[in-house]
């Protein structure tokens, strides 16, 4: 027997390669339901050999399900997720609407996985630029402690949907094309992403910063489970298909004797890529690594005026470990730990 499983926003960016990632790993499923709005429902797609028609969804849509994945937007997450907790799944939501609840654990498998337990029904996917960072910054906060923590993003179209994807094909053929959807659809003006970096991702806040800047300094604090980490963020949009890039800067609380000691740190760490052979040239890019499950760090250096200070450059694929990957895995985690179902 195996789980019977829901994904609502079955045909967006992210669902459809929840589905394929699904498909690939070993959790057990006796059913799937694809879940989206009416517009989408009839579409049909292929999970283990079968064809699986996408529903409309409704409230009734969560009987008999044990585990929903969702990926639809915040509203839909507020109004369904409770729903399908009050039926009986656990639920794994990829939107912002629960992260920062108290009560919601904020789950990076590698990093915090611990704090799932058999009484957790609902449980938060982070942002995917976060998720890419804290699996960086797991090992160095383990080994030295962090006091500090600043990055500027380099956050692939992806991120923004399908349809900003389409936006960015038409801006190359069709240079008067009117972009409608970048930086944000919630704002009011639009610019272009060909040719062009934009350096707003969502509106802005009243402290200046935006809003995905604020989701990657409390998501990250949330995570690492320590509010005294200062992070800071700049995030920035750039015209890459797939494959967010982070430049970051950390402030450890002890002092590094050399580049190798941290280069040493991730090759021995299991749950970062290292690509840093500078005498090659050799160091993450999202181009080469798009579709790809791991996280990529490289370009390392220690800073050259403080001792505690040090530098990278962390790549990993927005769609796949940035969202639909992680939630797969941390459904796998809670199948293996005996975590879901009676
Ligand atoms: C982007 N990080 O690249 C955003 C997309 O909170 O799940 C993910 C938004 C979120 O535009």
């Amino acid at each position: 027997r195996g789980y019977r499983v829901a994904i609502v926003g079955a045909s967006g960016e992210v669902g459809r390669n929840m589905i394929e990632t699904l498909d690939r790993y070993p959790i057990p499923v006796s059913s799937l339901r694809l879940l989206a709005s009416k517009r989408s429902a009839g579409k049909v797609y292929s999970f283990r050999n079968s064809n699986v028609v996408i529903e409309e969804l409704t409230e009734n849509s969560f009987d008999d399900i044990d585990l929903a994945f969702f990926s639809a937007g915040g509203s839909v997450s507020l109004k369904y997720a409770p729903i399908a907790v009050s039926k009986g799944a656990v639920v794994i939501d990829n939107t912002s609407a629960f992260r920062m609840d108290p009560e919601i654990p904020l789950v990076v498998p590698e990093v915090n996985a611990h704090i799932l337990s058999k009484e957790t029904r609902l449980i938060a996917n982070p942002n995917c630029s976060t998720i890419q960072l804290v699996v960086a910054l797991k090992p160095l906060r383990d080994r030295y402690g962090i006091e500090s923590v600043n990055v500027s993003t380099y956050q692939a179209i992806s991120g923004a949907g399908a349809k900003a994807l389409y936006e960015y094909d038409a801006e190359l053929t069709d240079e008067n094309h009117l972009p409608q959807i970048l930086p944000t659809r919630s704002d009011e003006i639009y610019y272009k992403i060909a040719h062009n970096v934009i350096p707003q991702i969502d509106v802005f806040m009243e402290s200046g910063y935006t809003k995905e800047e604020i989701k990657m300094i409390n998501e990250t604090q949330k995570i690492l489970n320590d509010d005294g980490i200062k992070v800071n963020a700049t995030c920035v949009r750039v015209p890459v298909r797939y494959g967010h890039s982070i430049s970051t800067t950390v402030k450890l609380k002890s002092p590094v004797s050399t580049r190798m000691e941290i280069i040493d740190l991730f090759e021995q760490c299991e749950d970062v890529v290292l690509r840093d052979d500078i005498s090659h040239q050799t160091y993450p890019m999202p181009l080469y690594l798009q579709h790809r499950d791991e996280v990529f760090v490289g370009r390392i250096r220690k800073d050259l005026f403080e001792e505690q200070v040090i530098h990278f450059w962390i790549v990993a694929d927005n769609i796949l470990k940035g969202a639909a990957l992680n939630s797969v895995q941390i459904a796998y985690y809670m199948h293996q730990n005996g975590l879901l179902g009676d």
